[in-house]
C-alpha cells in the first residue's frame, strides 16, 4: 500500500492548495514502481496534527481520486475517519476504506456497511493529537486484541461482513518505540482473527530512533512485519520496498520471483 498524503505541505500549488497534476504524477510513479494499493488521505494523523473541515479534506482528496480513478484500475483506497468524506470517496470509486479511527466516528459503520466495501480498522490510544503523551498499557497485546474483538462485533453488528475487515495494530498510535516494536514483533497472536493485518511503520519516528536512514529501516521492519504474518504494508517508498519483498518472496518460493 502506497502513502498519497495529499495536503497543502506534500503537494502544494505553492499556496495552500493541492496541485492536482503533482498528485497524480506521484500516483503513477507508485504505479510504475508496482504498487498494490494507494491509499489517499487528506488530514494529517501525526501526532499534534490540526483537525481539518469535512469541506477541506473532500476538496483535498475527491479530485484526486477521481483523477486517478480515470487512468489507473490499481486499487485505492481513502485514509480517512469521517463518515462524509467515506460517502464522498465512496462514490468517486474507491476500493477500501483504510479508517484509523476504526470506524468510531458518528455515521462511519453505516457508510462502510451501505458502501460494501473492505475496511481497515486500526488500533490507536487516544486521539492523534495527544495519544503520545504518556502511552501506557497494563497488558499490550490483549487490550489491543479486546478492542479488535470490540470493533469487529460492532461492525457486524452495522452489516459490515466480518471477511471485509482488515486489522492494524496502529504501529505509532498511542504507543512507545516499545511497544510499537514488541507488537511487530508478536504480530502472530492476532492472526487468529483470520483477518489480513495490515502495518504501517514507514519512515515513522520509532525507525527513526533505531536508524538516521528511514528508508532503509523502513524496508527491514516492513520485511519483519511480512514474516511475521503482515498481508498488506502501507510506505512510502514504494519501489524499494516492492524490491525487497521480492528478494524475501524469492527466498520464501526458493526460486527467483520476478513479479
Ligand atoms: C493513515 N495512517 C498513518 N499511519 C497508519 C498506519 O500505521 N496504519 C493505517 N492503517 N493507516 C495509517
Amino acid at each position: 500500500m502506497g502513502i498519497l498524503n495529499v495536503t497543502p505541505d506534500s503537494f502544494s500549488d505553492g499556496g495552500k492548495f493541492i496541485d492536482l497534476n503533482k498528485a497524480v504524477s506521484h500516483a503513477r510513479q507508485m504505479v510504475d514502481g508496482g504498487v498494490d494499493i494507494i491509499d489517499i488521505g487528506g488530514e494529517s494523523t501525526r501526532p499534534g496534527a490540526a483537525r481539518v473541515s469535512v469541506d477541506a479534506e473532500c476538496d483535498r482528496v475527491i479530485p484526486v481520486i477521481e483523477a486517478i480513478r480515470t487512468e489507473t484500475e490499481v486499487a485505492l483506497s481513502c485514509d480517512t475517519s469521517k463518515s462524509e468524506v467515506m460517502q464522498a470517496a465512496a462514490t468517486a470509486g474507491i476500493d477500501l476504506i483504510n479508517d484509523v479511527y476504526a470506524l468510531r466516528a458518528e455515521g462511519a459503520t453505516h457508510v462502510a456497511s451501505t458502501s460494501g466495501l473492505p475496511v481497515c480498522l486500526m488500533h490507536m490510544q487516544g486521539e492523534p493529537r495527544t495519544m503520545q503523551g504518556n502511552p501506557a498499557y497494563e497488558n499490550l497485546t490483549g487490550e489491543i486484541r479486546s478492542f479488535f474483538k470490540e470493533r469487529i462485533a460492532a461492525c457486524v453488528a452495522a452489516g459490515i461482513e466480518r471477511d471485509k475487515l482488515i486489522l492494524d495494530i496502529g504501529f505509532g498510535f498511542g504507543k512507545t518505540p516499545a511497544h510499537n516494536l514488541t507488537l511487530v514483533n508478536r504480530l502472530r497472536s492476532f492472526l487468529d482473527f483470520n483477518l489480513p493485518l495490515l502495518v504501517g511503520l514507514s519512515r515513522k519516528s520509532t525507525i527513526g530512533q533505531i536508524v538516521d536512514d528511514r528508508l532503509t529501516g523502513s524496508l527491514a521492519g516492513g520485511l519483519a512485519a511480512l514474516e511475521r504474518g503482515a498481508r498488506i504494508i502501507r510506505v512510502h517508498d514504494v519501489a524499494e520496498t516492492v524490491a525487497a519483498v521480492r528478494v524475501w518472496r524469492s527466498i520464501q518460493a526458493e526460486r527467483v520471483i520476478y513479479e
